[in-house]
């Protein structure tokens, strides 16, 4: 016997944020909902970014209350949180209501204080769990769970951790619209954009790092899932964009290699995007099938140009590898972006702003960098913790120090912003985006007609900012 008739899967987001908010669809939230299909008379999934009509809350509201009885729902950041809960405060109580996601496990405690209308929350990854629920197992038998019961909550034990090769991948036939590159509101270019998780976790241990962690701290071991189910899934992809949001593409090299093998066979025929170590270059065959597969665009981590630091953070790596691995990369046809970080512990104002020169000087195409950031359960912490000078205002927030705070780390950015971000280097990105194939004609023609779109944008964001 079906328990709910019709569950509700919201994406709560909308109204700002960072530019990457707009792009990527709702993963974990797409793999909850496929995991319940099958298991509820109806699912709809609704992502308020797109689905304007329910931006209105008394629109939202009147369709949950007549139309749904199991409401889902995704928490994932730490941006717009206060947002997100005032907005779920507000929906209809007497439906059951679930939320999970990376930030509610990590607020368990917050949001059932400020959202009454919570029933449970479901802490760490859910398939299982949410199956759970609604095949009717009692709520004290769940592991993973966090629910209301005579006025107080209980906190079942933690689940382990669902085995990936078994679970349903995300159903993209219940989107009602497609995704694309969005930047400050502004479609970036035509193609319509998706993403794809073929493995999970990490076997690295950056010390900076908590991606393969769950807020629990539970280690998310590296775990792949068959490559069938993942060329069925991309057969399912209409996106002509697709990232892969593994931690490392490249993990295990003979099984990146056998992919692209298989997209090539397939004739899978897309842009894909990868996250990667640098690592990969050191394996050149893999690398010219990538690229006959269609692979384009490598996000590199390479974190710091200095060997001190890259030591600090156990990255793994040095700065001669970094070279040595950019002067193979370089040669094919992959557009490069490296991520950095800055503000680490000891570092000085020179090294900080020694990261544009060697970005330019390893020919990297872009870059971001990134504020020393700590988490719940980032192994940085006790570090910060135990240096004099170094402080962070929350967990989840930047690291500052006596010498370098808010204001001081501010400058240094926009500083490695424009020595970066020059007009050579903006010329040297559209010319070779538009030579790999990233960008057409029409995109660059249709990009200079929105400039002024794009430019207002980014004055509205940095007005909210400065608020
Ligand atoms: C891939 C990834 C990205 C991708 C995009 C992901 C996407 N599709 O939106 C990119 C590269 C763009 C990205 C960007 C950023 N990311 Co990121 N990202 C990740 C990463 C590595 C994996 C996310 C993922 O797909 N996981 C797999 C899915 C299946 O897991 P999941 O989303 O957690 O969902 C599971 C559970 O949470 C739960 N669940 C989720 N929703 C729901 C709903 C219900 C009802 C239930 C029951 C359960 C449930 O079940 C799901 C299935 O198991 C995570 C780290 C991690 N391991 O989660 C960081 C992570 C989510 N990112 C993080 C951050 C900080 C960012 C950035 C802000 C970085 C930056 N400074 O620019 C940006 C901003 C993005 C934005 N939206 O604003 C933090 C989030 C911290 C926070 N709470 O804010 C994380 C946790 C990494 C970290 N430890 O620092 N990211
Ligand atoms: S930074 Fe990348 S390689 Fe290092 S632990 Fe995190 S996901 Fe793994």
């Amino acid at each position: 016997m079906i328990k709910y008739k019709h569950a509700l899967a919201l994406y709560p987001y909308f109204g700002g944020g960072t530019a990457t908010m707009a792009t990527f669809p709702p993963t974990g939230l797409e793999y909850i909902a496929a995991s319940l299909k099958d298991l509820v008379g109806k699912v709809t999934l609704l992502d308020l970014r797109y689905d304007r009509a329910y931006q209105d809350l008394n629109a939202l509201g009147r369709f949950i209350g007549s139309e749904i009885d199991l409401l889902c729902i995704g928490i994932q950041w730490q941006s717009q949180f206060k947002n997100v809960c005032d907005l779920i405060s507000q929906l209809p109580a007497e439906v059951c209501t679930v939320v999970g996601g990376y930030k509610a496990t990590e607020q368990v405690e917050y949001l059932f204080e400020h959202c009454p209308n919570i029933d449970m929350i479901v802490r760490g990854e859910g398939e299982e769990i949410i199956k759970q629920i609604v095949t009717g197992v009692p709520y004290k038998d769940i592991r993973g769970l966090s629910y209301r019961a005579n006025g107080r909550i209980i906190h079942n034990e933690i689940h382990p951790l669902p085995d990936i090769t078994r679970i349903a991948f995300p159903d993209r036939s219940l989107r009602k619209h497609d995704y694309h590159c969005v930047l400050n509101g502004v479609r970036l270019t035509s193609h319509t954009f998706d993403t794809i998780l073929t493995t999970r976790g990490c076997p690295f241990k950056c010390k900076f790092c908590t991606f393969s962690l769950n807020p629990l701290g539970q280690k998310r071991s590296y775990t792949e899932r068959p490559l069938e189910s993942v060329i069925e899934e991309l057969k399912m992809i209409t996106a002509d964009v697709v990232l892969f949001s593994d931690d490392n593409f490249f993990t295990n090299p003979t099984r990146s290699e056998q992919l692209c093998d298989l997209i090539i066979e397939n004739k899978i025929n897309k842009t894909f995007a990868v996250q990667a170590r640098i690592d990969m270059a050191r394996y050149p065959r893999v690398l010219a099938k990538a690229e006959k597969a269609g692979f384009k665009v490598f996000l590199i981590g390479i974190e710091s140009p200095h060997d001190w630091i890259l030591k600090q953070l156990n990255k793994g790596i040095t700065q001669q590898q970094v070279r040595q691995a950019f002067a193979v990369l370089t040669q094919y046809n992959f557009y490069l972006h490296g991520y950095f970080i800055y503000g680490n512990i000891g570092e000085t104002e020179e090294e900080m702003l020694y990261i544009p020169k060697f970005a330019k000087e390893i020919k990297v195409d872009s870059i971001t960098f990134q504020k020393l950031r700590i988490d719940k359960f980032s192994p940085l912490k006790e570090v910060v913790e135990k240096t004099p000078g170094y402080y962070y205002k929350h967990l989840g927030g930047p690291v500052y120090s006596d010498r370098y705070g808010r204001k001081e780390l501010k400058q240094i950015r926009n500083r490695i912003r424009s020595e970066f971000y020059d007009l050579g280097q903006i010329i040297h990105i559209v010319r070779k985006a538009r030579r790999i194939g990233l960008v057409s004609g029409r995109d660059l023609t249709n990009a200079f007609l929105k400039l002024p779109v794009f430019i207002y944008g980014l004055a509205r964001r940095k007005r909210r900012k400065t608020r």
